[in-house]
């Protein structure tokens, strides 16, 4: 029997809290408050796993970003004129304060975002201590940049920009918040984030945690909302100096639209349709094992995929049969099961819109050499569930071989020699990352910066060293956060010299 619906949205019932209230109503954090928003429009906030509407999240107003905006700008000075030293400890405590949650993280996480509990783990909770940790050791370690001349010294001083509007996507949702927040609120500026409107959960979280340490009020702020009611005001804020935005190229670009008329200092880490490129002297087991992990990995959300796997043509063969094999073993299911290996998509509409490009590659010549249905769980049958699916023989130059479709479904393509594996991981209009599957190091290495990427790994994937400058070329996006990057970002240099005798 069809359970009742519970709202407009044709939910199912969700789970009431244990007093049986309703979901979770969202608030904003504005001024070291948590306050309601000025309209009075909701988006049900829906486990992508069950369908479940666990919560519900605000569509803020643009006068909710503007009080926001306000609030930044009111505590700005005051914490600007902090030391670094002083900053660097409110990050120590924000850091130890998440980390007493960790487990909330993770199983918030893995519930807002359809993802398995393993991976909000090991990936997001950990990622996102982590962020806050690794810039206030960053920080204390900056040291004053002096340059001399014969007759004068040089100094280089770091200022805040100012107000920042952090603005991030659903599928990393608070490792990518962390990463914008410590390094923005560390060198001296208020922010104002906006996270996703499809997975507010953890964000909700940083604010708590935020409230609980006591940072002074106004120098991290949060709104709710989407694009239109929240998203785009905020960039379009005249007070707001700074955007760092993670999210899609289309978005980014209607973005940086809007922050070019005033100068805004602009960040964007946007799509990616990267190449795994598989040379015949690879170590087999690990690559199978390396490029399934890179193809898969959140059932493909994550930017920095390998969607497209290009194989040498001596080992083609044998390489598809594995890598297949090993794709098919892979556990689709409950996202709090500890042995799932892949969850579920975060939406009814993103499915469609992977389901499409499946479609398409079909119409393109591709074929199917597994997956491309839908694989529902038991009792999960209002979730949005694919199985992992592997296309071969389409054309390099295929609208599903060169557009990001960003679920689980990774093209493979032959080449023969270096030239043509090159040529053909750079047909795309992203430049995000890579990688490079060989033996010959140098050969890795040469491959490797021939790609018009702003990051490839050589026989691993995803192994971050966050000292590194992160970020893409062409519609992947502008600019470099990550170390010494994001605190370059995050700042103006000013330089001072002072003459001497
Ligand atoms: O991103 P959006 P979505 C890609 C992926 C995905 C596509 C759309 O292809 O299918 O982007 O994903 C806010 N001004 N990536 O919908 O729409 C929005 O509310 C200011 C790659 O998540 O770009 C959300 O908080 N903000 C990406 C954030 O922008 C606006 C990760 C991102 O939303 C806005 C995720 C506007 N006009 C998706 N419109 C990566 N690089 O990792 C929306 N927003």
């Amino acid at each position: 029997m069809e359970p009742e619906k519970c709202c407009e949205s044709g939910c199912i019932p969700c789970e009431r809290d244990p007093d049986g209230k309703e979901p979770i109503d969202l608030c904003n954090y504005i001024g070291g408050e948590f306050v309601c928003h000025s309209g009075n429009e909701w988006k049900n906030v829906l486990e992508p796993a069950t369908g479940h509407r666990f919560a519900r999240v605000p569509l803020s107003t643009p006068h909710d970003v503007d009080s926001a905006v306000k609030a930044a700008r009111a505590a700005q000075p005051a914490w600007g004129a902090l030391s670094q030293s002083e900053r660097v400890g409110w990050l120590d405590r924000i850091a130890d304060a998440l980390e007493a949650r960790y487990e909330d993280i993770a199983s918030l996480e893995s519930r807002d975002t359809g993802k398995p509990i393993s991976l909000a783990r090991a990936v997001d909770a950990h990622r996102s201590v982590a962020n806050f940790r690794f810039f206030a050791d960053l920080l204390r370690e900056q040291e004053q940049e002096i340059f001399e001349m014969p007759d004068a010294t040089n100094f280089v001083v770091h200022k805040p920009v100012g107000i920042g509007a952090l603005i991030t996507p659903w599928n990393l949702p608070l490792y990518l918040l962390s990463w914008k927040v410590a390094p923005a609120i560390g060198m001296g500026n208020c922010v104002v984030c906006k996270p996703s409107e499809l997975t507010p959960m953890t964000a909700n979280l940083l604010m708590q945690v935020i409230d609980d340490v006591g940072l002074p009020a106004g120098v991290v702020n949060l709104v709710h909302g989407d694009g239109v009611g929240a998203g785009a005001p905020l960039v379009a804020n005249s007070d707001i100096d700074l955007v760092s935005f993670t999210g899609g190229t289309d978005t980014g670009e209607k973005v940086a639209a809007s922050a070019a008329p005033s100068f805004k200092k602009l960040s964007l880490e946007l799509g990616g349709k990267n190449a795994s490129i598989v040379f015949a002297d690879c170590e087999m087991d690990s690559t199978v094992a390396g490029v399934v992990r890179a193809g898969f990995l959140n059932q493909g959300q994550v930017c920095l995929c390998g969607s497209r796997v290009l194989v040498e043509d001596s080992i083609y063969d044998e390489f598809r049969d594995r890598f297949v094999d090993a794709v098919e073993v892979m556990r689709v299911g409950d996202p709090s099961d500890e042995d799932t290996d892949l969850g579920a998509l975060i939406s009814s509409e993103h499915i469609e819109k992977v389901r499409g490009y499946i479609e398409l590659a079909k119409e393109e010549g591709g074929s199917l050499l597994t997956g491309g249905l839908p694989c529902v769980p038991t009792g999960f049958e209002h979730g949005n569930w694919m199985a992992p699916t592997v296309i071969e023989g389409l054309s390099p130059d295929s609208r599903c071989s060169t557009e990001e479709i960003f679920g689980p479904v990774v093209t493979l393509h032959r080449f023969s020699g270096e030239d043509e594996a090159v040529a053909i991981a750079n047909n795309t209009r992203y430049g995000l990352a890579g990688s490079v599957w060989t033996s010959d190091l140098e050969r890795g290495k040469r491959v490797s910066e021939a790609l018009e990427t702003g990051m490839v790994w050589v026989n691993t994937w995803l192994h971050r060293d966050l000292r590194v400058p992160f970020g893409g070329v062409k519609d992947s996006g502008i600019g470099r956060e990550g170390g010494r990057w994001s605190l370059g970002f995050f700042s103006e240099a000013m330089n001072v010299c002072v003459k001497h005798d």
